[in-house]
C-alpha cells in the first residue's frame, strides 16, 4: 500500500525516527527506546511484577544472593555506574555490599527524569552511598562518571536486567565496544542475560495472559498519537509475540487487524497497512551460557565470573576490563 509523505517537516528526534521507521521498505518498525514514555516505564514496572516473566526476578535474586561475591571480585575503590537504572529496587542490594567496604558514589544514567527521581528516592537512604543521577543517554552519561574518578579510583559499571538483549547481536558488540573504550584496565561491567529457556515460556513472558505486555506495546502508538498528534486507532492492531529462531530472540510486532491508513502529521507522514502487516517494535535476545563470555572476549574485557540463576535461567556476568 502506498506510503506517502505530507508536507508538514519533522519535528523532532521522535517525529524523523517514526517518519524513518514507519517508512522502511519490508518491514515497517518504531524503535524500542520509544516504548519507554512515563505510560511505557509504569507498565514496563507492572511486566516485571507478572508470574510469567521471571526475568527481573531472576536478576535480582542473583544481585541478593551473590553481591558480596561479586563485589569482593571487582577492583576497588570503584564509583558505579548504572546504564539505564529504572526504578533502582535490584541495584540495593550491590550497593549495600559495596557500601560495607568503600563510601561509593553511585551514578545512574537514564532517559527518564521520572525515572531518575524513583531511583534516587528508593537508594537515597543507604548510608555511605551518595547518589548523582545523570539524565543523560549512556555514553554520554559513562563519559562524564568517568571524567570525575581521581587517582587509583575504578568505574563498575551495571547494565542489569538483560537490557544489552534489547540490542541486535553485532550492535551489543558494537555498543560493549564504545563502552570499552570509555573505561580503563581494571575498571568492570556487571552484564545481566537472559538464557534462552522453552519457547512456550519465553512467549508467555512476551505474551501475558492478563495482557499487561500487550498494552505496553500497543503505548507506543498512543504515544506516536498523543505527541505527534496521529489517529492510529489501537484497537485495529493487536500484539504479536514471535520466537526468531535464526536469530535466537523474541520479537515484539504489532499486526494491522485490517487494511487502514493512519495519518501522523507531527512526523508529516500518512502511512498506508495491509491486513496483517506488522510493526514491528522491540527484540529481546535470548543467550547460552557460553554466549556472554565470548562476547567479553571479543569486546575488550575478560569474563572474571558468572552467576546463573537455577529457576529462571539467567546470567549475571561480571567482565573486567583487559
Ligand atoms: C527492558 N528489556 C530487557 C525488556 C525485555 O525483556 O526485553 C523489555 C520488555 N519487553 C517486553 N517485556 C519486557
Amino acid at each position: 500500500m502506498l506510503t506517502q509523505p505530507l508536507l508538514k517537516p519533522a519535528v523532532s528526534g521522535f517525529a524523523e525516527d517514526v517518519r524513518v521507521g514507519l517508512t522502511k521498505s519490508g518491514q515497517r518498525e518504531i524503535l524500542s527506546k520509544y516504548l519507554y514514555d512515563e505510560v511505557g516505564s509504569a507498565l514496563f514496572e507492572a511486566i516485571c511484577l507478572l508470574p510469567e516473566y521471571g526475568l527481573t526476578r531472576a536478576d535480582t535474586r542473583l544481585l541478593q544472593q551473590h553481591a558480596d561475591e561479586m563485589v569482593a571480585r571487582m577492583p576497588l575503590p570503584a564509583h558505579v555506574a548504572e546504564l539505564g537504572s529504572g526504578s533502582g529496587k535490584k541495584t540495593r542490594w550491590i550497593l549495600e555490599a559495596l557500601a560495607r567496604r568503600q563510601h561509593t558514589f553511585y551514578y545512574p544514567i537514564e532517559f527518564s527524569p521520572a525515572a531518575l527521581a524513583a531511583c534516587e528516592k528508593e537508594l537515597g537512604q543507604i548510608d555511605l552511598v551518595h547518589i548523582v543521577g545523570f539524565e543523560k543517554p549512556y555514553l554520554e552519561g559513562l563519559q562524564a562518571v568517568v571524567n570525575r574518578r581521581e587517582g587509583n579510583e575504578r568505574v563498575c559499571v551495571l547494565f542489569l536486567g538483560s537490557t544489552i538483549g534489547n540490542f541486535d547481536r553485532p550492535a551489543a558488540d558494537d555498543f560493549l565496544r564504545q563502552v570499552r573504550s570509555i573505561l580503563e584496565p581494571g575498571d568492570s561491567l556487571l552484564l545481566g542475560t537472559d538464557l534462552e529457556k522453552s519457547v512456550a515460556v519465553q512467549l508467555l513472558a512476551y505474551d501475558d495472559p492478563a495482557g499487561v505486555t500487550a498494552a505496553f506495546n500497543l503505548n507506543v502508538l498512543a504515544r506516536v498519537n498523543r505527541e505527534l498528534d496521529a489517529n492510529f486507532d489501537l484497537k485495529q492492531f493487536a500484539h504479536e509475540a514471535r520466537w526468531n529462531t535464526e536469530d535466537r530472540r523474541i520479537e515484539m510486532h504489532l499486526r494491522s487487524l485490517r487494511r487502514q491508513r493512519v495519518n501522523i502529521p507531527g512526523a508529516g507522514l500518512q502511512i498506508g497497512l495491509e491486513p496483517g502487516e506488522t510493526i514491528w517494535t522491540e527484540s529481546s535476545h535470548k543467550y547460552s551460557p557460553m554466549e556472554p563470555i565470548e562476547m567479553a572476549s571479543r569486546t575488550g574485557f575478560r569474563c572474571e565470573a558468572q552467576w546463573i540463576d537455577q529457576e529462571w535461567p539467567f546470567a549475571q556476568n561480571l567482565w573486567i576490563v583487559e
